[in-house]
């Protein structure tokens, strides 16, 4: 089965929340026809295409910023604006956007709220759930729940919205988001560094947060391998490095608001970081085009990976200490009949293992599943990071949850969703989601 694959069918829009609820209130639920709502659809695990007849609640036309408040920095606004949108929006009132993904351009927030996806920045900022203040939901029975807060604190009674976050669309479809979004800082560095070593990429990490501690904003790390992809698949990106071979290299960012302190902090990090042998090259960018084709390495990896070929994609959360381990380990099983290569978010721990192969085989498929689940569960990661199960990955949840606790899963989305009519067959294995 192709990762990122689209399933042409039927396709709908939705403008108002009571479209929205009709869709499933009146609609479907009558026929008791089953529904998969849709944002950007560029998530990577099948959640946002139907199986079989369900009607698409895409959420494109219901892209309306409501609200926002300077003092406090919380936006309010439609499930279906795309994340870039909203990230220009907010740039003209000097703030940001919370997540930064690659994606950016296409995804939405309700999208993004529904994989509580991760990022760029969540080393920085945290994840959805810290940063979503409210929620609008439009459950599977067409009532709509107006969970949308704007306050930092508010104990009264269970905080709900947490449940719809990361639900991926099977418990209620997100109309609306409240969100706090941070001040935009003036002073961004960017280094893209070379590391001999996988030791050396965690020892940076672990300096990185105790000298650059406040002003650290993003710690993404790629092999050599992911690099030779983006030189080789990518117009027009060149290594900003000698050419001599690293097997590592990290990309640091800062953010903060003193441009000279800054600077100077990172460039003292830096040098201390080369004496100390943690790192065998580096460059810190000069201008803002400079990090800029940084980021369009780190970013590129994925464009890059579906140019290569097919690609069987794992996003993973590890130990940090492990985490390469599995990529040197899926090399050895793979020898020369695959392209193995390890990237992502180490600053969360988060490996994007990734095998590129000229064409899908199932026998590759057999070498690589069930050993990288078995691999993840037996150090206690998780077998989906930051981009939901989906469709495709809904039976492999017990290798990161025990069974009680999928089983108390299914009670809650019988509960709200006693047809199964929402997003039927992701997330949950099918034989408890349908
Ligand atoms: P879709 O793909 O349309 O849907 C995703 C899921 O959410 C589906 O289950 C769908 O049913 C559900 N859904 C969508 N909208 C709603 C709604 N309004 N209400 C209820 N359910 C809804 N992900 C990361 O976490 N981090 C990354 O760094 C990252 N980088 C990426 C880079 C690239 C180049 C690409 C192609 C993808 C990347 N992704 C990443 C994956 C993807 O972009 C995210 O999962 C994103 O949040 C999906 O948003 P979307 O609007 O496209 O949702
Ligand atoms: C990233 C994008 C999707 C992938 O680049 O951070 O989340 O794994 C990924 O290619
Ligand atoms: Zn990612």
């Amino acid at each position: 089965m192709k990762s990122g694959w689209r399933l042409q069918t039927q396709t709908g829009c939705t403008n108002t929340k009571a479209q929205v609820s009709f869709c499933c209130n009146l609609g479907p639920l009558r026929r008791c026809l089953a529904v998969v709502p849709q944002g950007g659809n560029t998530g990577l695990v099948g959640g946002s295409v139907p199986v079989f007849d369900e009607v698409i609640v895409n959420m494109s036309l219901m892209n309306n910023i409501i609200s926002f408040d300077k003092v406090s920095g919380i936006l309010v606004c439609e499930g279906g604006c795309i994340l870039e949108n909203l990230i220009t929006f907010l740039d003209n009132q000097g703030f940001i956007m919370p997540l930064d993904l690659g994606a950016k351009g296409s995804c939405q927030i309700g999208g993004n709220v529904s994989t509580n996806a991760g990022g760029l920045r969540l080393v920085r900022y945290g994840s959805l759930h810290g940063n979503v203040l409210g929620l609008e939901v439009v459950l599977a029975d067409g009532n709509v729940i107006d969970m949308l807060g704007t306050l930092r604190k508010d104990n009264t009674g269970y905080d709900l919205k947490h449940l719809f976050i990361g639900s991926e669309g099977s418990l209620g479809i997100v109309s609306k988001v409240s969100i706090l979004t941070p001040p935009k800082l003036f002073s961004v560095n960017v280094a893209f560094l070379a590391c001999s070593d996988y030791f050396s990429c965690q020892k940076l990490l672990m300096e990185a947060k105790r000298k650059l501690g406040e002003i650290l904003s993003a710690f993404e790390f790629l092999d050599s391998k992911s690099l030779d992809l983006v030189l080789n698949h990518l117009d027009g990106v060149r290594n900003p490095l000698p050419p001599t071979l690293h097997k590592f290299y990290i990309l640091i960012e800062t953010t903060g608001s003193d441009e000279p302190y800054d600077r100077q902090k990172l460039e003292g990090f830096l040098l201390h970081a080369m004496e100390a042998g943690l790192i065998s090259d580096g460059a810190l960018a000069q201008d803002i085009n400079q990090a800029s084709s940084f980021w369009r390495i780190r970013e590129g990896i994925p464009e890059a990976l579906m140019k290569a070929g097919a690609v069987y994609k794992y996003d993973l959360s590890l130990p940090v200490e492990k985490m390469y381990d599995l990529v040197e380990e899926m090399r050895t099983r793979l020898s020369d009949s695959a392209n193995v290569v390890g990237y992502g978010h180490l600053g969360d721990g988060n490996l994007h293992l990734n095998i590129s192969t000229a064409q899908y085989d199932d026998g590759i498929l057999t070498q690589i599943e069930p050993f990288v689940y078995e691999w993840t569960s037996k150090h206690r990661g998780s077998i989906s990071a930051e981009h939901g199960l989906g469709l495709m990955k809904a039976n492999e949840i017990f290798y990161s949850k025990p069974t009680a606790t999928v089983s108390l899963m299914a009670s809650i989305k019988k509960m709200l969703d006693p047809k199964g009519i929402l997003n039927p067959y992701k997330v949950l294995p099918h034989s408890l989601s349908s």
